[in-house]
């Protein structure tokens, strides 16, 4: 059988009812070049010295691991010159990254968790690269970007996707016709299409939270779990599996290809934040797939494609996947008040 590559793909969305911008196609072809190029860094670990961590800290006052600091910069190279974009923004960045004025400039804002899964880098466990794309607004034109220009609702993405550095190295892609699946031929050096229109399943028996938090969590999101937890006997009727891999593009993997909830929950113990996770970074990119993908995603109360970013850094509680089980656990969250 003939295998589609992603610039096959990529034309053809351009040529058919998508009309997929040709700006947009390239600028997704650099994207993807560039987590070719940072799974390549992963993927030679402690014989590239780029496992261990620096002396800085990112922005949110984590400590930067090098190759956090390393897949950032690859991000920032590949994307600076090509035309399409106004501006990036990343989530180890404290501000906006302006296109030099040497380059020409485009239309597109370009959003990214280098690598996710910081936790994961040092033990050889699946990370990967989160990535979204937002147009500049019409008035900002001819302007230099802001931080303002950023702070869109979910709902206003034109791309989004992530990059799964596995066994397999993989490109999970919405241009808002569906998700589709790229697989790195390493051989080729080519992305090369292995799944269409991936759907999350409504129905799942299987939920991803970090339960040494559970004395932390807000009443819902205990009762559900709880609820879960009590198998077949108790009022779901069903016995429940339990995953975790502290890598949300992971889990997120996962559940686009058998179904499962995924939560990151406020929890008391930072009572001011929302929540772990970036809304910008990774829950409007993940959000916008899984919903492409027949699931839906909330913070809980509201849809989180939704949201009107009020910072660039923003945080949010995360609830997503399966279609009924998110939608349980909001309504949850409704009864709760
Ligand atoms: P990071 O961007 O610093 O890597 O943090 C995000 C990650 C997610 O990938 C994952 O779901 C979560 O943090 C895991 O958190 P925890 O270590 O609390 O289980
Ligand atoms: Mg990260």
């Amino acid at each position: 059988m003939k295998r589609k590559t992603l610039t096959q793909f990529l034309i053809e969305q351009q040529r058919g009812s998508a009309a997929l911008p040709a700006e947009v196609r390239l600028l997704i072809e650099i994207v993807a070049r560039a987590c070719k190029a940072i799974g390549h860094a992963v993927g030679k670990g402690a014989l590239g010295g780029v496992l261990g961590s620096l002396e800085s800290e990112n922005v949110q006052g984590e400590v930067q691991k090098k190759l956090d600091v390393l897949s950032n910069e690859i991000l920032l190279e590949a994307n600076e010159w090509g035309g399409q974009l106004a501006a990036m923004a990343s989530e180890e960045m404290e501000t906006v990254h302006l296109i030099p004025t040497h380059y020409p400039k485009g239309e597109y804002l370009l959003l990214f968790d280098p690598l996710d899964g910081s936790s994961n880098i040092d033990v050889n466990v699946s990370i990967g690269t989160i990535f979204s794309v937002l147009r500049a607004p019409a008035e900002a034109r001819g302007r230099e970007i802001t931080e303002q220009d950023f702070l869109q609702p979910g709902t206003q993405q034109v791309v989004a996707g992530y990059a799964l550095y596995g066994p397999q190295t993989m490109l999970i892609l919405t241009v808002g016709t569906g998700v589709f699946g790229f697989t790195l031929d390493r051989e080729l050096g080519s992305w090369v299409l292995t799944q269409e229109n991936i759907r999350i399943p409504a129905d799942t028996k299987e939920f991803a939270i970090n339960m040494s938090n559970m004395r932390h969590w807000a009443p819902p999101v205990r009762r559900y779990v709880e609820e879960c937890l009590a198998g077949k006997t108790g009022p779901r009727g069903k016995d429940f599996n339990m995953r975790w891999i502290a890598s949300m593009v992971a889990d997120v993997h996962r559940i686009l290809n058998r179904g499962g909830i995924f939560m990151y929950p406020w929890d008391a113990r930072e009572p001011t934040k929302p929540g772990k996770l970036r809304l910008m970074y990774e829950a409007n990119p993940m959000s916008m797939l899984v919903e492409q993908a027949g699931g839906a995603s909330t913070n809980g109360l509201q849809r989180i494609l939704d949201i009107e970013p009020a910072a660039l850094h923003e945080r949010v509680s995360v609830i997503l996947g399966s279609k009924n089980e998110v939608d349980l656990v909001t309504q949850y969250h409704h009864e709760a008040g």
